[in-house]
């Protein structure tokens, strides 16, 4: 788990326009979100974990224990039920709600891959430790 208390900013981001229409995100908000470059950190508390999303545009933070389904207030303002697992170096969320997205965050030595699905509309955002 060496991803926990590290820092990783978004440097490339293909298709979150695409992802972020398909989940019935409004223009205004998708230029926000096309626009911002996030810093993303995992701590672990016990068995809690929390991640944070930090951009100038807005704050998030979830937290959670592997396994256990939670409540979540999305970016864009979903009421979902989540579950995170971790396999190996990936930590597995699947958004269960109207439009049930499935979010991979691999990590791999200083990055971070973050890969959002939607039915068939996938975007792949890559971040950098910082
Ligand atoms: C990531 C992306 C995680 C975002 C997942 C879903 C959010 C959907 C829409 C975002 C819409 C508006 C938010 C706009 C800006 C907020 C900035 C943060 C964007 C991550 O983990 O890479």
């Amino acid at each position: 788990m060496a991803f926990i208390g590290k820092k990783y900013k978004l440097d490339k981001s293909e298709n979150f326009d695409e992802y972020m229409k398909e989940l019935g995100v409004g223009m205004v908000l998708r230029k926000m979100g096309n626009t911002v470059s996030p810093t993303v950190e995992i701590t672990k508390d016990g068995e809690t974990y929390t991640m944070t999303t930090t951009s100038t545009f807005k704050t998030s933070a979830i937290s959670f224990k592997l396994g256990e389904e939670f409540d979540e207030e999305t970016l864009d303002g979903r009421k979902v039920k989540s579950v995170i697992t971790l396999d190996g170096n990936k930590l597995v969320q699947e958004q269960k709600g109207d439009k049930p997205s499935t979010i991979v965050r691999e990590f791999n030595d200083n990055e971070l891959t973050t890969t959002l699905t939607i039915g068939s509309v996938k975007s792949v955002r890559i971040y950098k430790a910082a």
